[in-house]
């Protein structure tokens, strides 16, 4: 693990220590968009932008589910990496296909020669222009959900104007509490940074939970945005959340509506396949040595994600 500063890399490990032991996450350093007008730089075309993921990324995971609902799959190919993330960062397995480059930070430095900043996934690139458009999956989403309707003929839309609103204001509250909670207790260093992001990582879940009893999703009728984006932390969270971030107060299993609605996103044809348990489990538990300095992965749990989720009825 490391980040790139002034183009060249080094291996060094989150810095805690400015921050009393609390995880900061960084801004992702490329945001320019895609968009589907006749003075846009990057405009939508097949075969034009190819995304870096890791299977293991909640984040990169979102990507990939767009991609997949959204009828992108044979629009904009994919290079995966390699699970194990270590003091070269994020590597491929063989070479990528478009420069032949087998660490991730060699595609960050083709865009700029001179980054600095961390490597992270999901990495959206242009072969037009040579450069990333964006590493960041939250507006990638955005991208996918809107700009290429008109290449694939798929007019689906997880950001419908009418729900915006209320997408927006689960966004906001998920992200720090649930997605990024998790990072914020499995990298806090001290005591008390561990124990406020718990508290109000339980106490989110406790809400979603209530939610999600009366209701079928997070915003209306239909899924949205703010649902896929909430699904790539339950998906990891029995596997790896509760035993390597220490997030064991509960299970999702433990929460009957939480783990139905986990169920039935699992169960939207096409999303089984964008999650891969080997991946997330050998990341998160070999990668951390910080954490984990064994690096053994464990077998379990069993989890039970194919059975009727049961939520017809709301
Ligand atoms: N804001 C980014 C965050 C992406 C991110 O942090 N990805 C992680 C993998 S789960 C990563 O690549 N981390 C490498 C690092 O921080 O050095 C997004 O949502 O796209």
């Amino acid at each position: 693990m490391g980040k790139l500063v002034e183009g060249v890399w080094q291996d060094v490990w989150y810095d805690t220590k400015s921050s009393n032991g609390k995880f900061v996450r960084e801004d992702a350093g490329f945001r320019d968009w895609i968009r589907n007008q006749p003075d846009a730089k990057f405009q939508p075309e097949s075969g034009r932008y190819h995304l870096y993921v890791s299977l293991a990324c909640p984040w990169a995971h979102r990507t990939l589910i767009f991609r997949k609902l959204k009828g992108l799959e044979e629009h904009i190919d994919v290079t995966v990496v390699c699970p194990d993330m270590m003091s070269e960062g994020w590597q491929m397995g063989l070479p990528e296909p478009l420069f032949g480059h087998t660490r991730l930070h060699q595609i960050y430095t083709e865009a700029k020669p001179d980054y600095t900043g961390r490597v992270t996934v999901p990495v959206l690139w242009d072969k037009k222009h040579n450069t990333i458009v964006s590493n960041e999956s939250s507006e990638i989403i955005r991208m996918f959900n809107s700009e290429f309707n008109h290449i694939t003929g798929n007019t689906d839309d997880y950001y419908p104007e009418s729900a915006r609103e209320l997408i927006d204001e689960w966004n906001a509250y998920v992200y720090p509490h649930v997605n990024n909670g998790v990072y914020r207790c499995g990298f806090a260093t001290t005591q008390e940074a561990y124990e406020e992001a718990y508290n109000h990582l339980f106490e989110s879940l406790d809400r979603l939970e209530a939610h999600l009893a009366k209701n079928r999703y997070l915003a209306g009728d239909s899924l949205t945005e703010a649902d896929w984006r909430l699904f790539t932390t339950l998906i990891r969270f029995d596997a790896v959340y509760v035993g390597h971030f220490k997030c064991n107060k509960k299970r999702i299993a433990d929460y009957p509506n939480l783990n139905g609605y986990m169920k039935e996103l699992y169960q939207v044809p096409g999303i089984k396949e964008t999650t891969d348990f080997y991946h997330i489990k050998r990341h998160y538990y070999f990668s951390h040595t910080g954490i984990n300095p064994t690096q053994v992965v464990p077998k379990g749990p069993e989890l039970d994600l194919e059975s009727a989720h049961g939520r017809e009825q709301l």
